[in-house]
């Protein structure tokens, strides 16, 4: 694999970053890290979505402009990925200048096609959606389904775009690549909603909404939304209707562009449209995460209970983010919605990243130390069976990664975990050096280092300061592509001293595990 492109949705940024968000975010940098140990050229964006009414209200109501309210709140999602260390390559916001001017050529382009024209419009606009909403989508009592509020009657002169010119080629993209909604079972969805498709709004007068990208040569309106949002994944790797960078031609199309479920409408309908009238190609994946909620609770303001991820790593006492990586990965099937609860967290982490796989390794390098003072001796170098199931587990989890099933990925590795742990017991080092069979003990030990190196490969998306930490005690290189992953990597000689052993992850402690923080 040469080139490889992942995007998150853009946050608004209304508020601080919460638990769902950030989700989404460790997903695809794991997702990311992942395919760096796979392909020549990686890219990894995010940002946030700063346009809208919302973002005006609110300035407002706090006596500040909408820039500084964005410039004060982009920067709460930025420093709450670096403590999640999410390592993107770009973080874009859509009040980027550039950004800004390669919308406003996007829109005069599809106006000059002829897919954007001006209508005068009624229509039941949902300011929670930033988006009209049909009678069709409404509640029984006339509310948003997701904000739970009655949309207001919006009388005004747009520009609309033509979905409906592209609703059969989208229809047909979807049907023909059964895998390019992810999780399949969602496509149906798609498919469905695609049949009651209109044309959609994408401007707003000036009167109305004032925060927005002025449509060039029409300075009444500004750009709305959707295509403001969406664009970013082209201009951000510098598209322009005049001549595209070679960053754009590299990386797009996009691999995988990571979304929640509630936005899959925007990126399987309306972004296929919008990269159809621009004739450039589709991205080739879109995967629609589920939800989190808390304590089965959907997260609102109102019931108090939106966890904020930088507030966990604070309640227990987190030096790295390793262990909410690893339980958010983990928290959901493919596609599925998910759970965040403090108890949960503690016991998975601990049991998995404590237990299971940190003790294994102390104990391993421990006894290396105890028996033969920290080195291996060409001798104990043989050949296992767990070497086989090691390998079997590479594949399976890049075969994972190939459908973007994290949480499936991370049970393949703590299988085989759980495996080498069970060899540890059976074939029980301990008692093989009391009875004097130091040869064999050496073997089981240097079997089971090697075993943790290719575990520290694997386990370096979800957990990368664990990993390093297991690389390190094993000097192992943890550049290693995983096409090139051997179990030969533990050298003869000298390989650590009993001074330098130290545990990979603590258990989280439980008298703290109440107190995880909320926003
Ligand atoms: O939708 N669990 O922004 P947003 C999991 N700006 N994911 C969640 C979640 C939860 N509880 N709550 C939100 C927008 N998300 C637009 C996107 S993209 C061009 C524009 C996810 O701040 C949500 O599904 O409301 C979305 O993918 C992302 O967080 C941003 O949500």
């Amino acid at each position: 694999m040469e080139n490889f492109y992942t995007t998150t949705a853009i946050d608004y940024v209304n508020g601080a970053p919460h638990i769902g968000h950030a989700y989404e975010k460790i997903l695809t940098d794991i997702i990311y890290r992942h395919f760096t140990q796979r392909a020549e050229n990686t890219y990894f964006l995010t940002g946030t979505d700063e346009h809208g009414i919302k973002i005006q209200k609110t300035s407002a109501s706090q006596g500040i402009t909408p820039q500084e309210l964005c410039d004060i709140n982009s920067q709460k999602f930025k420093d709450a990925w670096k403590a999640l260390n999410v390592e993107y390559c770009q973080f874009i916001r859509t009040t980027d200048e550039q950004h800004k001017k390669i919308v406003q050529k996007i829109f005069k382009k599809l106006v000059d096609k002829g897919d954007i024209y001006k209508h005068s419009y009624t229509g039941l606009y949902c300011s929670g959606c930033e988006a009209f909403l049909s009678e069709k989508d409404l509640t029984e009592d006339g509310l948003c389904p997701d904000h739970k509020k009655k949309p207001e009657v919006v009388s005004e002169e747009n520009y609309f775009f033509k979905l409906t010119k592209y609703k059969d080629a989208i229809a047909k993209h979807i049907k023909t690549n059964p895998d390019f909604i992810v999780p399949s079972f969602r496509a149906n969805e798609v498919l469905n909603q695609l049949e009651n498709i209109e044309d959609i709004s994408v401007s707003r007068t000036k009167a109305n909404v004032e925060w927005g990208i002025p449509v060039l040569g029409d300075e009444e309106q500004v750009i709305y939304v959707w295509i403001d949002a969406l664009s970013t994944y082209i201009t951000a790797l510098g598209y322009d209707p005049d001549g595209s960078s070679e960053k754009f031609n590299k990386f797009w199309p996009a691999n995988v562009q990571v979304i929640g479920k509630d936005i899959l409408k925007f990126h399987s309908i309306y972004w296929l449209a919008i990269l159809m009238a621009l004739d450039l190609p589709l991205p080739k994946h879109i995967l629609a995460h589920g939800w989190i909620t808390i304590d089965e609770t959907k997260m609102s303001k109102s019931l108090g209970n939106v966890i904020s991820p930088t507030g966990v790593l604070e309640a227990f006492g987190l030096e790295t983010p390793d262990a909410l990586r690893y339980f958010m990965a983990t928290s959901a099937p493919c596609g599925k919605d998910g759970n965040y609860s403090d108890n949960d967290f503690k016991e998975k982490v601990n049991a998995h990243l404590a237990n299971s796989m940190g003790n294994l390794l102390n104990r391993t390098l421990s006894m290396l130390c105890k028996y033969f003072e920290g080195d291996v001796k060409q001798e104990f170098k043989i050949k296992s069976e767990l070497f086989d199931m090691a390998i079997e587990t590479v594949n399976a989890v890049k075969h994972h990664f190939d459908y973007y099933e994290v949480q499936e990925a991370a049970q393949k590795i703590m299988e085989l975990v759980d495996a080498t742990n069970k060899y540890v017991t059976d074939n029980a080092p301990w008692t093989l050096a009391k009875e004097g069979q130091m040869k064999e003990c050496g073997q089981v030990l240097t079997t089971v280092l090697e075993i943790m190196c290719v575990i520290s490969s694997l386990i370096y998306p979800y957990c990368p300061n664990i990993a390093k930490s297991m690389a390190e005690q094993l000097s192992y290189d943890l550049n290693t592509k995983l096409d090139d992953i051997t179990c030969d990597n533990i050298k003869v000689g000298h390989l650590i001293d009993k001074e330098s052993i130290k545990p990979v992850f603590l258990r989280l402690d439980s008298e703290l595990a109440d107190k995880s923080a909320k926003v």
